[in-house]
């Protein structure tokens, strides 16, 4: 401080540099949100208002409590009578698989309501945490382009034994740490449900190149909607899927109409492996503090410019009952389009989860 109580020009401009380094080194903030009345229309109140949190902002306990509601979902019995299932669960990565396994194909992915269809699973998952668990605590996200940014996806100290776990080993990839080491998976792969283990193959260096700040940059800066989604489907979305030469034989997969979520990659031995990724991962606990980083990146997207992008919706769009496809080819994605849960929420159309604090959400990120 100068004499006048003011800062001196060099602290000023140290602190501008710090602001800089700062802003290329972590997501911004989304906001504003619970204090500007015109973003809210009084039904998401302060009392129900959640701060969804970055997994580090946790403490040891909020930690260990949120892995004992995921246990609790683990361990109470299958409610939507959806084949196959053996836990409350099983019901959720039942539920994803459904949608992208329907008769059309995924209509949860490549199309204009993925980013919508994902905030409201994660609505689903929390509220299944909170009213069957008796969650309180705030739901986690992952700032995984903080990660990738210091060089080291799995820097997080959610990967430790004592919370989540690290990547599996061998070749099946099984988790053999963590709270979820022992769990045991029924649902997929595709139509399939065979028992195996939770296995989980991230890879770092390839995720670095997808999730780090320059690439949710290039998204981020993106003006209108659809770009943006598909930048962040095909980037941030797929920040562990590994090797460029897997997401080669991936295009070329989708081209020939079959799964577009294959993931080949080789083994410590040159084999060629082939892994089954978007149908059924929700069986793993980590695909939710995954999206909730997604669904971040987009929230803080719409709120650069909420006049013109908190509502706004495009992309090609497909659901499950207006079959078969209208011959003048996939129709846009609108604000009507209905989100569905089979059940275990009523339905909701986009437009009712488009605003993170419109009343029927209501959360906000750190
Ligand atoms: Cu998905």
């Amino acid at each position: 401080m100068n004499d006048l109580g003011n800062p001196t020009p060099l602290i000023l401009f140290s602190l501008a540099n710090l602001a800089a380094a700062t802003a290329l080194n972590s997501t911004p903030r989304p906001g504003p949100t619970v204090d500007s009345d015109d973003l809210y229309d009084g039904t998401c109140t302060r009392e129900r208002f959640q701060t969804r949190k970055e997994w580090r902002n946790l403490d040891r306990a909020q930690q260990q409590a949120y892995l004992d509601a995921v246990q609790c979902l683990i361990d109470l019995p299958a409610d939507t009578g959806m084949e196959h299932t053996t836990s409350r669960w099983s019901d959720l990565q039942a539920l994803h698989r459904f949608f992208t396994e329907t008769e059309r194909g995924g209509i949860i992915h490549n199309v204009g309501q993925f980013l919508p269809w994902h905030r409201y699973f994660l609505h689903v998952h929390e509220t299944l945490l909170r009213d069957e668990c008796g969650y309180e605590g705030p739901v986690a996200w992952w700032n995984e382009q903080s990660d990738a940014d210091a060089g080291d996806l799995l820097w997080s100290p959610m990967w430790n034994a004592d919370n989540m776990g690290g990547n599996g080993t061998g070749m099946q990839g099984c988790v053999v740490d963590g709270a979820f080491a022992d769990l045991v998976e029924y649902i997929g792969p595709f139509d399939n449900n065979t028992e195996r283990c939770l296995d989980r193959r991230w890879d770092s260096a390839w995720a670095i190149r997808n999730v780090n700040s320059t690439i949710t940059g290039q998204c981020f800066d993106l003006p209108t909607y659809t770009p943006f989604w598909q930048c962040v489907a095909y980037y941030p979305h797929k920040g562990c899927i590994r090797r460029l030469a897997g997401c080669y034989v991936l295009s070329f997969v989708w081209g020939l109409g079959l799964r577009w979520d294959l993931r080949f990659d080789f083994n410590e031995l040159g084999l060629m492996r082939i892994d089954v990724m978007a149908d059924v991962k929700p069986g793993d606990p980590m695909f939710f503090i995954h999206h909730a980083f997604i669904d971040r990146l987009w929230y803080t997207w719409q709120m650069v410019d909420p006049d013109t992008r908190l509502f706004e919706i495009s992309g090609n769009s497909i659901n499950r009952t207006d079959l078969p496809m209208p011959v003048d080819g996939s129709p846009e994605t609108t604000l009507d389009y209905e989100l569905e849960s089979y059940d275990i929420l009523p339905n909701v159309t986009v437009e009712d989860v488009m605003n993170p604090v419109s009343g029927y959400l209501c959360y906000e990120y750190d």
